[in-house]
């Protein structure tokens, strides 16, 4: 299959790895300058937990290009220029795996093919330009954006398990896109704030605020409809924050990298929802107010 990973950071360029070291497949990465080079270059080092070295074209430049498959994995501010870039080539399927909610509705409002969700919950970090480290095995949830059965998630997820990716295909994803955003809620904010590993949010004096973000998280997804219960939240979260012990959050890799986060797509989504439903969200709101002030604080915001 011809694949193109859009947003070839941590995580776009580990599942782009795997998936390019099925010989039935043909990746492009859409990456930044100097990793994009040297993937050109070298090749693409995959090294940790998961393990290849692959030579995927690279490039930096999205336009024009065509595929049976299209991931996207920007950040999810980058969504809407993603989405412009997209629709200036041609594709089969997109699929979103990207963190926060709404980035498939953006995504299927500017394009005609069809958008799958998904979401991932791999430990991943760009540890130079051309080498990418699994620093924890979790799994990809991907399915139809409204729920349901689809058979084209199931052509993609047997794609992914083929290539040795641990692949769930849901008929759930409303409800796994908010257990997700609970994951992240808990997680990404507490360890960039702290600059301390995933696993810390498992430790007092960091674990109360992990978990009340999850759990706000999820009374906010009941009311909205989503049967998410606070149990499931936190127990996911944890589960996260178990099996990527050692990684550093995406969030945080931001913060020590000095670039906008995904703040508003995550803790920020949870807030602004909660105040559409008349809820209140302490730690959400909280956690949102430190990293946009940090955002702030180093111009990036
Ligand atoms: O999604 C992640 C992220 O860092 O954004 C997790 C799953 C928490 C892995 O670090």
């Amino acid at each position: 299959m011809e694949i193109v990973v859009f947003g070839a950071g941590s995580l776009g360029s580990l599942i782009g790895g795997v998936l390019a070291s099925a010989p039935s497949n043909e990746v492009t990465l859409v990456a930044r300058a100097p990793h994009a080079s040297a993937v050109g270059e070298t090749g693409l080092e995959v090294r940790g937990e998961l393990e290849a070295t692959i030579n995927p074209t690279a490039t930096t430049d999205g336009r024009g290009l065509e595929a049976d498959l299209a991931i996207v994995t920007v950040k999810a501010f980058d969504t809407a220029a993603a989405a412009e870039t997209l629709a200036t080539g041609s594709y089969d399927i997109v699929l979103s795996v990207q963190n926060g909610m709404g980035n498939e509705e953006t995504l299927a409002d500017a394009l005609a093919c069809p958008v799958l969700a998904g979401t991932a919950s791999y430990g991943a970090i760009l540890q130079e330009p051309g080498v990418v480290e699994c620093t924890g095995i979790g799994d990809v949830v991907l399915g139809a954006r409204a729920g349901g059965r689809s058979e084209l998630a199931d052509r993609i997820g047997d794609l992914f398990a083929a290539a040795g990716l641990e692949t769930t295909v849901a008929t759930d994803m409303p409800r796994r896109l908010w257990e997700k955003l609970a994951v992240n809620a808990g997680i990404n904010a507490v360890t960039a704030l702290t600059n301390t590993e995933n696993g810390a949010v498992l430790e007092p004096p960091a674990d109360t605020l992990a978990r009340a973000a999850a759990r706000e998280t999820a009374r906010v997804a009941r009311s909205c409809d989503v049967s998410l219960s606070t149990r499931a939240a936190v127990a996911s979260m944890e589960s996260v924050a178990t099996d990527t012990a050692t990684n550093t959050s995406s969030m945080r890799q931001d913060v020590l990298t000095e670039r906008r986060t995904e703040i508003d797509a995550i803790n920020g989504y949870v807030v602004d929802r909660a105040v559409q439903q008349g809820l209140e969200v302490p730690t959400n709101r909280i956690l949102t107010t430190l990293v946009r002030t940090w955002e702030r604080g180093v111009g990036v915001r």
